[in-house]
């Protein structure tokens, strides 16, 4: 450990040695030289290493949706490590991964009610996508390979993930597979700045995949992944009318529609999933996150009934689907998640958004005609703001705001100038505009 990165401060707060740790997305020798620790957290707030507390803007990342420490998934999740620590789904079975699947599916959009198990977000768009191909495979139509994802997508990191991914960053190092394509995005702040809500132009941005379709042909076309509402790409809500005319469009040559919601999905739009708001249902959707409360790593992918059974066919004996994880349907994670699902119940959390969203869309809009903010975006519980670049220093803004935030007591994700709010479903309105408040003060201070 160098001097550097351990001033005599971090002796007084008994901070760890931070060499070993090579940490996901970030830059590892900025933080390490002035890292910002967390060590406890309740209901909206987090507690740092120095006592402070921090509204939690974020979600941790997107998936704390019941707030912090609730007891009921500890204990459920102790309780099960002792009674049955790990039990196998390959070809074994417990108890708690069907009552945890047949939950899931009376939430789930109409028709989506077959749920395979997968331990984060990255897997459950591996595993859609996987199954996609094996469901024209199972129907004769084995020559659909090409998977269509979109520009300023984000749906994790796994080769998969980054194909159809449209985020230059996690793509450039990497292989990608052959035959992903992407649709343009819908981002157009030149027609639709300050949106409230879903912007108003860009549905015809959906016809692309016509455009894919006269090139490739629809026959060799798998599937389709979008999120509903671009979470990492900075909160993109989709145009008025854009997912029914992309649905259309899958729909008329045969294409499946994945809705990749895993921030959309447990009540950060209003309802359960974003494809209930929008009246769209996709094919197959992907979850994560929340699931769990962001508590214990899971995914799942549910299968629209028609997908499951045109793959789960044949020979009884065989098996119908040559995947799964070592921890698909950990019993733990199924704990946890029952847990989680017992809390957004009880406390109306899947809907809670729809009641809270128009107070924090006045907030959040309130920051128009604030020191660099060139846009507003927000949807249910999510808000994205754009800062102006710094000349010559694209990105510099958004995370001088993230840092001053955290100094100022919030903690906001930012990507790029963007900063992201969304926050957890059990805030007060009081809460959500302090939040926004501290955003409000933080950009003033930015240069
Ligand atoms: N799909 C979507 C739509 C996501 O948002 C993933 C897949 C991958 O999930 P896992 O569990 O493998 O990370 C995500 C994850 C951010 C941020 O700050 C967003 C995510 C993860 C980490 C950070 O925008 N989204
Ligand atoms: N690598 C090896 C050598 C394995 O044996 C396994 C699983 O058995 C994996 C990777 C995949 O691990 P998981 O099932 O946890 O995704």
């Amino acid at each position: 450990m160098n001097d550097v990165s351990k001033p005599a401060a971090a002796d007084r707060l008994n901070r760890p040695d931070l060499d070993a740790f090579w940490m996901p997305f970030t830059a590892n020798r900025q933080f390490k030289a002035e890292p910002r620790l967390l060590v406890g957290a309740k209901g909206l707030y987090y507690r740092t290493e120095d006592g402070r507390e921090i509204i939690d803007g974020a979600s941790g990342l997107w998936c704390v949706n019941a707030g912090h420490g609730r007891p009921e998934i500890a204990e459920a999740v102790g309780r099960q490590l002792v009674e049955m620590d790990y039990a196998p789904s390959f070809n074994m079975g417990h108890r708690l991964a069907f009552d945890f699947a047949s939950e899931l599916a009376k939430l789930a959009p109409e028709g989506l009610d077959r749920i395979f198990f997968t331990n984060s977000g990255s897997e459950s768009v591996d595993t859609a996508l996987k199954i996609a191909l094996a469901y024209h495979r199972a129907r004769g139509e084995g020559q659909r390979t090409r998977l269509v994802g979109r520009e300023k997508g984000y749906h994790g990191v796994g080769f998969g993930g980054i194909s159809v991914g449209g985020l230059v960053n996690n793509r450039r190092m990497f292989l990608t597979l052959h035959g992903a394509e992407h649709l343009v995005h819908t981002h157009d702040l030149a027609k639709n700045a300050f949106s409230k809500g879903l912007p108003s132009h860009g549905a015809e941005k959906a016809d692309d995949l016509e455009r894919l379709v006269a090139l490739h042909g629809a026959e060799t076309i798998a599937a389709v992944i979008v999120e509903p509402v671009a979470g990492s790409a900075g909160v993109l809500p989709p145009p008025v009318g854009y997912l029914q005319r992309l649905r259309e469009i899958c729909t008329k040559y045969g294409i499946l529609l994945i809705f990749d919601e895993v921030i959309t999905g447990f009540g950060r739009l209003g309802a359960p999933f974003a494809s209930q708001v929008f009246g769209v249902t996709p094919d197959i959707m992907t979850t994560a996150k929340g699931v769990t409360n962001g508590a214990f790593p899971m995914g799942a992918v549910f299968a629209g009934r028609h997908v499951h059974d045109a793959i789960v066919q044949g020979p009884a004996g065989a098996i119908e689907l040559f995947h799964g994880y070592t921890y698909s349907g950990h019993p733990a994670a199924c704990a946890a998640g029952l847990a989680t699902l017992g809390i957004y119940a009880r406390e109306g959390l899947l809907t809670r958004a729809a009641d809270l969203a128009p107070g924090f869309e006045a907030a959040v809009h309130a920051l128009k005609g604030r020191r660099h903010v060139i846009d507003v975006r927000n949807i249910g519980l999510m808000a994205g703001i754009d800062l102006a670049p710094r000349d010559g220093a694209p990105g510099a803004r958004g995370f001088e705001a993230h840092l001053k935030a955290f100094k100022a007591g919030a903690l906001i994700r930012y990507t790029g100038d963007t900063i992201a709010l969304s926050p957890p479903l059990i805030a007060t309105p009081q809460e959500l505009e302090r939040l926004v408040g501290i955003v409000g003060e933080v950009v003033e201070t930015i240069d």
